[in-house]
């Protein structure tokens, strides 16, 4: 049989509107972060429980080199084409029990809907839960989410962990979402020297450690970036100091590019910037100007980062200049 290659896959950060963007060929999913905007009826289009920081935030656009397919499968809705598949699923936590019951469900339901499909190889994730560090010690909405996490992906003998993404969202009280990119081909999973690997943390951070990679080398050379916060070791480092946190993530991001041996941050690395606090975002933008070539796209969004004195994280892309 002959190996299929992918297709080259885009992000980009688009000021256009939902309608016109999937009138386009080859878009696999348009993003609306925020505010109620009316959703169109195609299941490519997701709202994103996440208010921007600014004055107007652009939609975020995944667009590949092929023709898009794209439907429902129970409470899922997915696109694919190129290779390249996306999933979203979304459930109500009361309905599943409680966020721990939540979590194992929406990954259990998530990991048969992806095993089944041609872009069986996950990549890519992303969590959105509300209220993340409610609860105290080992009861924090967080730990209890990275423990269903956990159970299934067991269940669904994934070793191999994808790069990923859990933030806490203002938005409808126990909504959880979850996002993942899958592909034909496989990826690699890359760690960070600077930091130790989140799935060997030690127990004080709870009772299971967090299920993902620090990035993953996609099949097309790209690179997807978890989301990085100022951890160094398995330490939270800065408490209280905004800027200093944004400073040590970017020590966190150089890391992982020099080990992954890609040139810095440029036009074609779209970041998403999380901020816990909205009145850091001038003290957080100040920083990204600091650290990044202006060419850069980024996009400031409200959110919790998943350990109470973390402020500030960032994730993003890196593909082929
Ligand atoms: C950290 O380094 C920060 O549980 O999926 C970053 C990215 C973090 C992903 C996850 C958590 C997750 O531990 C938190």
């Amino acid at each position: 049989m002959m190996a299929r290659k992918v297709a080259a896959l885009d992000v980009a950060y688009v000021a256009s509107g939902p309608a016109e963007l999937l009138e386009r060929v080859g878009v696999l999913a348009v993003f609306d972060f925020g505010g109620d905007a009316p959703l169109a009826v195609d299941p490519r289009h997701v709202r994103i429980p996440l208010a921007g920081l600014g004055a107007t935030v652009p939609h975020e656009c995944w667009s590949v080199a092929a023709a898009v397919d794209s439907g429902h499968d129970g409470a899922l809705r997915w696109s694919a084409g190129g290779g390249w598949r996306l999933t979203v699923v979304e459930v109500a936590e009361p309905a599943q029990g409680g966020i721990e019951a939540a979590s194992e469900a929406i990954y259990r339901s998530l990991l048969a809907h992806i095993g089944s499909a041609p872009e069986h190889h996950l990549h890519r994730i992303w969590n959105y839960l509300d209220a993340i560090n409610e609860g105290a010690a080992d009861q924090e909405r967080y730990r209890l989410f990275c423990n269903g996490r956990a159970r299934a992906l067991l269940a669904h003998g994934v070793n191999d962990y994808p790069a990923a993404t859990a933030i806490g969202h203002r938005g409808p009280h126990g909504l959880l979402q979850v996002y993942a990119l899958s592909a034909i081909r496989p990826g690699h999973a890359l760690e960070n020297p600077r930091q130790v690997s989140a799935w060997q943390y030690p127990r004080r951070y709870g009772p299971t450690a967090p299920s993902f990679a620090r990035a993953m080398r996609l099949p097309d050379g790209s690179l997807a970036i978890s989301g990085t916060a100022a951890v160094v070791g398995h330490a939270s480092h800065h408490h209280d100091d905004v800027a200093a946190q944004a400073d040590e993530v970017f020590a966190n991001l150089r890391s992982l590019l020099d080990g992954a041996r890609l040139p810095p941050f440029d036009a074609r690395s779209p970041l998403k910037v999380y901020v816990r606090h909205a009145e850091d975002a001038g003290v957080v933008h100040a920083a990204l100007a600091r650290h990044l070539d202006p060419a850069v796209p980024r996009i400031l969004l409200h959110g919790d980062i998943c350990r109470s004195e973390l402020l500030v994280e960032i994730d993003g892309w890196r593909f082929a200049s």
